[in-house]
């Protein structure tokens, strides 16, 4: 079945006039990595596509190849000639529904995905839960059809398995995440350019808030849960984007001695962000059940503003809530 999806989706590009990519809401190395890659496979047969990214492109992600194809404008969808939608690494059915809205006709949808969460919305689903990220259902993709990957493109590959596995080092690493990484180096992509770009560039400021965060780690006792938060006020006092401090969940998980992990980062609005990591538990159910999704080892969810305020207190009170999901 998955090899015949991979000739499908195949036969899709080739057939189409005005294909259009959406990167996950969410914009990270994976969902970038494996649209750029696909947008440079299908420039190098005479199309370029547009990438619809929700916001503008994250400092560390300006070094990828084709970025420059990347749009935040939502006016694209309103083009009546686009006849190919492809949609990556994202689980989430309502946010490409709301941007499908804005097309006049019905074009053929493909959901290319590796989430447990993803909702198989697409008229042809690559939907993948055993693979590490997408960046290595795309690899399949060209391996399946015979494609040999460009330096550029390979680059964008290792990026998105280099993000999703931050660096070979989290439960997503395995074979698929190093046998796919091993031939793409091959192919000439360029694993330390990902590693410098996105992981050894963290400004000071950002540091900062860290260890701001890291001096809030507290445990919720009847769980054994381990969690800290940044409030908006942190972030405002150091001006800072939000992307800048994502991350921290990812190197904490790699360094905190505990079961599962939660972030908790309050937005200008008053929302809360909050991102899980476990080595034992399905916290993809936790998110679910609070309207978000991801992995059952690393998910993520919003909160919405309520009456708790994003301190210690407010924080446990909200981990006491996830916990219960999974106990
Ligand atoms: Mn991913």
């Amino acid at each position: 079945m998955e090899t015949f999806v991979h000739h499908q989706i195949h036969d899709l590009l080739m057939g189409a006039h005005h294909p259009v990519f959406i990167c996950d809401e969410r914009i990270d190395g994976d969902s970038l990595g494996s649209s750029l890659a696909m947008a440079h496979f299908l420039k190098g047969r005479g199309v370029t596509v547009p990438v619809f990214v929700s916001a503008p492109i994250p400092e560390p992600y300006r070094f990828l190849p084709g970025i420059e194809q990347t749009t935040t404008s939502r006016e694209i969808f309103q083009d009546p000639n686009i006849d190919l939608v492809v949609v990556f690494d994202c689980s989430d059915a309502e946010f490409v529904r709301g941007l499908l809205e804005l097309t006049p006709h019905h074009p053929t949808i493909v959901n290319i995905d590796h989430h447990a969460t993803n909702a198989r919305y697409g008229d042809v689903n690559q939907v993948l839960v055993d693979s590490p990220a997408t960046a290595e259902v795309v690899h399949r993709f060209f391996v399946e059809n015979h494609i040999m990957p460009s330096r550029e493109m390979a680059t964008c590959l290792l990026t998105g398995i280099c993000f999703d596995t931050t660096v070979f080092s989290n439960s997503a690493t395995g074979e698929r995440a190093l046998g796919a990484a091993s031939e793409l180096m091959t192919a000439g992509g360029r694993i330390q350019d990902v590693i410098r770009h996105i992981y050894q560039s963290r400004s000071v400021s950002a540091l900062r808030i860290w260890g701001e965060a890291l001096s809030r780690l507290s445990t919720h006792g009847p769980s054994g849960a381990v969690f800290t938060f940044i409030t908006a006020s942190d972030l405002e006092k150091s001006d800072l984007e939000p992307d800048e401090v994502d991350g921290l969940s990812n190197f904490l998980q790699l360094v905190v001695d505990a079961h599962t992990l939660f972030v908790i980062r309050e937005t200008p609005t008053g929302e809360w962000k909050v991102s899980m990591r476990s080595s034992e538990h399905d916290v993809a159910s936790v998110a679910k059940a609070f309207g978000g999704g991801g992995h059952k080892k690393a998910a993520g969810f919003v909160h919405p503003k309520g009456s708790l305020m994003c301190d210690e207190s407010g924080c446990q009170a909200l981990v006491q809530k996830a916990m219960a999901v999974i106990e």
